[in-house]
């Protein structure tokens, strides 16, 4: 009970304590590492928790109220009173008043989320049951991403979040991110960029982010989609232009999807 306390209590003041993975005894929203996260979490609370926390408290204030006031030792003969159009009217409109309010800022968020910017570079991510497949289209590079069993942790590694092959991007950077299936639904959500898009089979869903801060971001296949759903964790590493450039000459060799020739080879090599 008493760690259940804290637990509230932290989270009340909450601000930029939490990493970017989930955390024991964690409530709340993961550090927002985008420009979209950090308007979400702000939508959140500034707008949803003071509107659920005044209904919340209103309504138990009524209820209390009414307990106390029209109990029936106090109120012996009740009234008989079925309608009051005045009140019919505001619980009517006040409720959608608070529906309007919400709708507009929530609206802008989804709509520049929904809208991509000239991205910097594209990745693919497909979902197989059950891990995750990446490409870079312009790069040739393909590659697959299992989740690392518990046994095979390094230190510091999270649990059911660690890969074999984390997705590489660059800091500050749009990257757009295609997304599909090859078996059945799955969801690419990365809770630190606000992102998170059904995976279906046969077509190709589309988001983006831009990563802010240089670090290691963990998600996780969102639709339940087999027996080892929990097991397709998604990695996603920020690192500076000048590492992105060292991975991707490495990347290039190691993950070449169209094999590549000698001079290729050479030419990739020598940069
Ligand atoms: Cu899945």
């Amino acid at each position: 009970m008493k760690k259940f306390l804290i637990t509230i209590i932290a989270t009340m003041l909450m601000t930029s304590a939490w990493a970017d993975q989930p955390k024991n005894w964690q409530l709340g929203f993961q550090d927002s590492a985008s420009q979209s996260m950090t308007e979400i979490v702000s939508f959140h609370n500034n707008i949803l928790l003071p509107v659920i926390i005044a209904i919340s408290v209103f309504v138990l204030f009524l209820m209390i109220y009414v307990c106390i006031r029209f109990r029936a030792s106090n109120n012996p003969n009740p009234s008989k009173t079925t309608h009051n159009v005045a009140v019919e009217v505001l619980w009517t409109l006040i409720p959608c008043l608070i529906l309007i309010v919400m709708a507009v800022p929530s609206f802008k968020i989804l709509y520049k989320q929904d809208t991509i910017p000239k991205a910097d570079l594209t990745i693919k991510a497909v979902g197989y049951q059950w891990y995750w497949g990446y490409e870079y289209p312009d790069e040739n590079i393909i590659f697959e991403s299992y989740m690392i069993k518990d046994e095979d942790l390094k230190e510091n590694q999270p649990r059911l979040l660690t890969v074999d092959n984390e997705v590489i991007v660059p800091v500050n950077k749009v990257v757009k991110v295609l997304i599909t299936a090859n078996d059945v639904l799955h969801a690419w959500a990365l809770p630190s960029f606000g992102v998170k898009r059904d995976a279906v089979p046969g077509r190709i869903n589309e988001t983006w982010f831009k990563a802010e801060k240089v670090g290691t971001y963990y998600g996780q296949c969102s639709e339940l989609c087999g027996i080892e759903h929990a097991f397709m964790p998604i990695t996603v590493k920020v690192v500076t232009d000048e590492e992105y450039a060292i991975w991707l000459t490495e990347a290039k060799m190691k993950f070449a999807k169209e094999p590549i020739t000698e001079n290729e080879y050479k030419k990739i090599a020598s940069k």
